[in-house]
């Protein structure tokens, strides 16, 4: 029974069965290499993200975003009242994710350095940006900061890809990438 003491009291002198020690080596090896792989695919995959991180109250992060959208929007998104915004090239984006869509819709040029700020007012929300599979998770009170150059043009769709309520799936952005 296990409640009482095993019978060999030093059971731990005993040897290590050889395939035991075949099993802890493998494992060893294998978390040594993925251990590895993540510094590894950071610069030669290019598969993490070089982001920056702040603090920023939501209302503040919002009055950035109103001010751009204010300044640089050029027109609207068909009839749904939604801006499209063109940030000056090498300069700051922002956009913002609430309940339920990532506002305004920003429109960049291809080449061309950007900051992008990333902020939720409400929630946490997931900035996915499709189809090129850039993930990041957004939270309120903190402030992502991407810097990112579009390498090819065209439309990109923000997904929000962190369950955020009922309207979670409706949750949809935009990004333009433009040649000059
Ligand atoms: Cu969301």
């Amino acid at each position: 029974m296990a409640i009482t003491p095993p019978s060999e009291r030093l059971w731990w002198k005993e040897p290590v069965e050889r395939a035991e020690v075949v099993w802890i080596v493998l494992a060893l090896v294998w978390s040594l290499i993925m251990f590895f792989m993540m510094p590894y695919w950071h610069v030669v995959g290019e598969q993490n993200l070089s982001n920056e991180a702040y603090r920023i109250k939501p209302e503040k992060f919002a009055e950035r975003v109103e001010a751009m959208a204010a300044q640089y929007t050029v027109r609207q998104e068909g009839t749904t009242g939604i801006p499209v915004v063109r940030p000056p090239a090498g300069g700051d984006a922002y956009m913002l994710g609430r309940l339920w869509e990532w506002w305004p819709i920003l429109e960049l040029e291809k080449g061309k350095q950007y900051r992008l700020h990333l902020s939720s007012m409400d929630y946490q929300h997931g900035f996915s940006l499709q189809p090129e599979n850039i993930n990041i998770s957004i939270h309120p009170n903190y402030e992502m900061v991407l810097t990112i150059t579009p390498t090819s043009s065209g439309e990109f769709g923000v997904v929000c890809n962190e369950f955020c309520g009922i309207g979670h799936h409706q949750m949809l952005g935009k990004i333009y990438v433009v040649e000059k």
